[in-house]
């Protein structure tokens, strides 16, 4: 076995140097070795770029060692795994994470010294990996971290995307899109494996043989070769694989004759296409051609996946495979609907492959699958057009078929049939195919009792139709509008609800924090909740205390271990409650704030260089970072802003400076390339920014910066100089959140409304260490529906910002497609979805209790201790315990 899998490394065979020792001086050589055996690089030539590869390869041999460990002790022990399959991996940086878990940064900073640079210096030369758009993929990293730190028999699978997310620009007119090749210089972290390929085919057809078997053939095959990126643990010899497909053309495809003969173009044609699989994370899907690529990608992951799975179970059974074992030694997690082809593949598998009956296929399927749902927004609930699926997978969505009629007939027996309106009702909402007819028996079934087929609500004189709320972003919240349509109407699509099969085909469906799974079981799945209660969990998001605080704050982390005494609570977070009783101390008091001056000074320095502003480091810092969103509303941050400004220009200067508590406000984060309303915002924000930075009367009473591109290693730095965060999402709108976690850890306290994990962050850090303001989640439909019929009244206060920004007072722009998304439905108007106009008044509210609480910096820096100390709960170690217990059933296994 040990042929098969483990990672056998050229540079290093034979050598003596091949494996970093323990101590500086043979970690220099090493680097040094590096450095000169590897193409391009010499000892001569040691810009820190080149210095960094070395470096990077030297922690690699370290960690090879343990990899192959961990590899075949997993191997010889047979014991239950869980895969986490994930379409994103945001992995940021990796060699501070990594010298750092193996508990070398000591040796490898005196290392570098001693070859003339600093380690500091070394690191900020690694692209970041951003192999994901936000929250989701972040998420995905923390898991690994925590997986390989508690020794659990893991892996991760994801796509090796060419590009990752792209760079942000920001120029006069907003955000601008750069294409960002991370793998420019080559990545010494990944390992190609040549020798680990799976075909993978699209399009073709089925034919059954003469046996009755099913036979996808023809279409277009690709392969998909795996890169390994060892993930270590945290003071464990445990280091887990985070495998990235890739994908290339069998090698026999090369069209040679074509290629000799000159036609070049032609000859590559099909190298090209099954390479583009793999170009770019989230590729545009508006286009036809683009929803083919992203379902090609989807699929890529899911049946390059399951067939290394597969073929693991296969090998380890050694000649003596019995199926029904499967779901006792692989888990395989759903991250999101994203990977749910592993659904239909897996059934797939088993039953064409490997001569199963449809019955044990699915069940062996259903015990080995689950579900994490990550959004209750609508819109963000996966669906793919039947037609193309069907021509992209054909024999998948045959499969698909046989699971919807299976559910169908689940719900009739439950339902029974003597209330036929209601039966139609669970089907419509519950199958997984939508818009397609009924099984024949229940057609007729329904004919017997006289209830039409067909979707009344469809049928009407007005259709309905989905009006986006802005141009062309797929992700947002449509508004639905009666508009009279004298056409006859057109047949509604017919759809394959990607949810809905994750639900049916897993055995366990989570959200991401308590409120959110609230509303998975109570509304966005109320159906399946109330047909399996059983199936539906909560596990509440978590992140790495490791980067989030350890390695990302090292003077504050310092600081917690002198006054907790060790430095276990890096591993036992909940150590971190005893500095409860701390809160008070005068001494911890000058460290703690120390250590968050500091780290504004950094910050401040970087925002110097990235954006030319000068920032006071004694003002407050008050930061909302995170993905560009309607829902997550830095149009309310912002507003609050001018309003604040305004204020501040109605006063006299010793009236300002007794009234308001200097503060630099900063954002960050990207918008969805095609997100208009989106990008409407940050060209906002740097405007507001570009009068208030300039405006003498103001000085350093307040500063507006808008931090470009917004990414892990910006965060890193972010987080730890934060004193006030803000995570003001519309009530039920965030699943969960992860940010608000990063912040509560690193001292900074919260303003934020009662959604997502902050309702958690909140219940734990204590009442009075958090700024809480807005509607709650209850609350907000029928606050909707007031609005929707004209009986909402806007607070003067609203109504004076909106008019002071139409003045003119932030330059000539036009912004009434910005400001008109806040009001009624007329013109640009598109009713306040969001109820940024309803929570405005409680905010700036807020926000003058917040200034209060910062003139008291006694009060303040206790806050601050507390909300660290209360942030236990949120370490990813727990969530990744719970999901080991309470989802996958697996046990830790300590290699020695
Ligand atoms: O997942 C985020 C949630 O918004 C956030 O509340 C939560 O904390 C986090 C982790 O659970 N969701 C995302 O980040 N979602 C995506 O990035 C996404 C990516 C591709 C899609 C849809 C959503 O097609």
């Amino acid at each position: 076995s040990r042929l098969l899998d483990p990672i056998i490394t050229e540079e290093g065979v034979g050598s003596n140097l091949k494996v970093s020792p323990g101590d500086a001086a043979s970690i220099a050589s090493n680097i040094k070795y590096h450095a000169e055996f590897t193409p391009l690089f010499s000892p001569e030539n040691f810009a820190p770029s080149k210095a960094f590869f070395a470096t990077a390869q030297s922690v690699r041999d370290a960690l090879i060692v343990n990899w192959n460990a961990t590899y075949d002790h997993c191997e010889k022990m047979n014991v239950k795994q869980a895969y986490y399959l994930s379409m994103e991996f945001l992995q940021g940086r990796a060699l501070l994470n990594a010298i750092g878990n193996l508990e070398l940064t000591g040796e490898y900073a005196e290392a570098l010294q001693k070859l003339g640079h600093t380690l500091e210096t070394i690191a900020s030369q690694e692209p970041d990996a951003a192999l994901g758009n936000g929250g989701l993929g972040r998420l995905a990293s923390c898991f690994l971290d925590s997986l390989a730190t508690l020794n659990y028999p893991a892996s991760g699978y994801g796509l090796r995307y060419k590009y990752g997310l792209f760079k942000q620009l920001i120029t006069k007119d907003g955000q601008e899109e750069v294409a960002e090749n991370w793998l420019e210089i080559g990545n010494p972290w990944e390992i190609v494996r040549n020798d680990i390929a799976y075909p993978v085919k699209f399009f073709g057809k089925v034919v059954t043989g003469s046996d009755g078997n099913k036979n996808w053939i023809g279409g277009e095959d690709i392969l998909a070769v795996a890169y390994d990126v060892p993930i270590p643990g945290y003071k464990t010899k445990t280091t887990i694989s985070l495998r990235l497909w890739s994908t290339k053309v069998p090698s026999d495809q090369l069209d040679l004759c074509a290629f000799n003969a000159g036609e070049h173009t032609k000859a590559c044609q099909a190298k090209a296409k099954a390479e583009k699989i793999c170009y770019i994370l989230y590729p545009g899907d508006e286009s036809e051609e683009g929803k083919i690529l992203r379902l090609k990608q989807q699929y890529t992951l899911c049946s390059a996946s399951l067939q290394d799975i597969i073929s693991r179970f296969e090998r380890r059974s050694g000649g003596n495979v019995r199926w029904e074992e499967l779901p006792d030694k692989v888990a395989v997690q759903m991250n999101d609907t994203h990977p749910t082809l592993c659904i239909p593949e897996l059934v797939r598998i088993l039953m064409d492959l490997k001569g199963l009956e449809w019955e044990s296929a699915w069940r062996i399927t259903q015990r080995t699958v689950a579900y994490t749902n990550h959004t209750v927004l609508p819109e963000a609930l996966e669906k793919w057009s039947y037609d193309l699926m069907q021509r992209l997978l054909p024999r998948h969505v045959e499969i698909i078929e046989m699971i919807d009629e299976q559910l169908i007939g689940e719900i009739i027996s439950e339902y029974g049939t003597s209330s036929p309106e209601i039966l139609k009702k669970k089907l419509a909402a519950m199958r997984i195919l939508e818009n397609l007819d009924l099984p024949a028996s229940v057609v007729e079934l329904f004919a017997k009792q006289n209830v039409s087929c067909v979707d009344e609500t469809v049928e009407e004189v007005d259709s309905i139709v989905e009006v986006k709320t802005t141009e062309k972003d797929e992700k947002e919240t449509p508004k639905k509008k009666k508009v009279v349509n004298k056409e006859p109407v057109p047949l509604p699509p017919k759809m394959v609800r990607m949810a809905n099969l994750s639900v049916v085909g897993g055995h366990a469906v989570n959200g991401v924090a308590e409120i959110h799974s609230e509303i998975v079981k109570g509304e966005v799945f109320n159906d399946f909740f109330q047909l399996w209660p059983k199936k539906f969990q909560n596990k509440t998001n978590g992140v790495t205390p490791r980067r989030w605080i350890h390695f990302c704050n090292p003077d504050l982390s310092a600081v917690i271990t002198k006054w907790i005494g060790t430095d276990d609570w890096v591993l036992k977070t909940e150590k971190l409650a005893e500095l409860q009783k701390f809160a008070d101390n005068k001494d911890l008091h000058i460290e703690w704030t120390a250590a968050k001056k500091f780290n504004k000074s950094k910050v401040a320095s970087f925002i110097k260089q990235r954006t030319g502003y000068s920032v006071n480091p004694d003002a407050m810092f008050d930061i909302q970072v995170k993905r560009i969103h309607e829902y997550k509303r830095q149009l309310l941050n912002i507003l609050g802003i001018v309003y604040r400004y305004k204020k501040m220009k109605e006063m006299t200067a010793a009236e300002r400076e007794a009234k308001f508590v200097p503060r630099v406000c900063m954002f960050g984060g990207k918008a969805f390339a095609t997100y208009v309303q989106a990008k409407r915002i940050v060209k906002f924000i740097t405007d507001v920014g570009a009068t208030i930075n300039h405006d003498p009367d103001i000085g350093d009473l307040l500063k507006v910066i808008f931090v470009p591109d917004y990414n892990v290693s910006v965060a890193e730095l972010l987080i730890p100089a934060s004193e006030l965060s803000q995570h003001i999402s519309t009530a039920g709108m965030e699943a969960s959140g992860t940010s608000n976690m990063k912040f509560a850890m690193n001292g900074c306290v919260l303003i934020g409304t009662l959604d997502g994990a902050n309702v958690e962050i909140r219940q734990e850090v204590g009442d009075d260490n958090f700024f809480l303001f807005g509607a709650q989640a209850p609350e907000i439909a029928g606050l909707r529906k007031e609005r929707a019929e004209g009986k909402f009244v806007p607070d003067p206060r609203f109504e004076e910002v909106k008019k002071f920004v139409r003045s003119g007072a932030f330059g000539a722009h036009n912004y009434d497609e910005l400001l008109g998304s806040l009001e009624g439905n007329e013109g640009f108007g598109r009713g306040d979805y969001f109820l940024v106009g309803k929570d405005f008044p409680s905010y700036i509210e807020c926000q003058e209790r917040v200034d209060e609480a910062y003139r008291d910096q006694k009060r303040w820096t206790k806050m601050s201790i507390l909300n660290t100390a209360g942030s236990y709960k949120f370490s990813s170690d727990r969530t990744i315990h719970e999901y080991a217990r309470e989802i996958w059933n697996i046990n830790p296994l300590q290699i020695n």
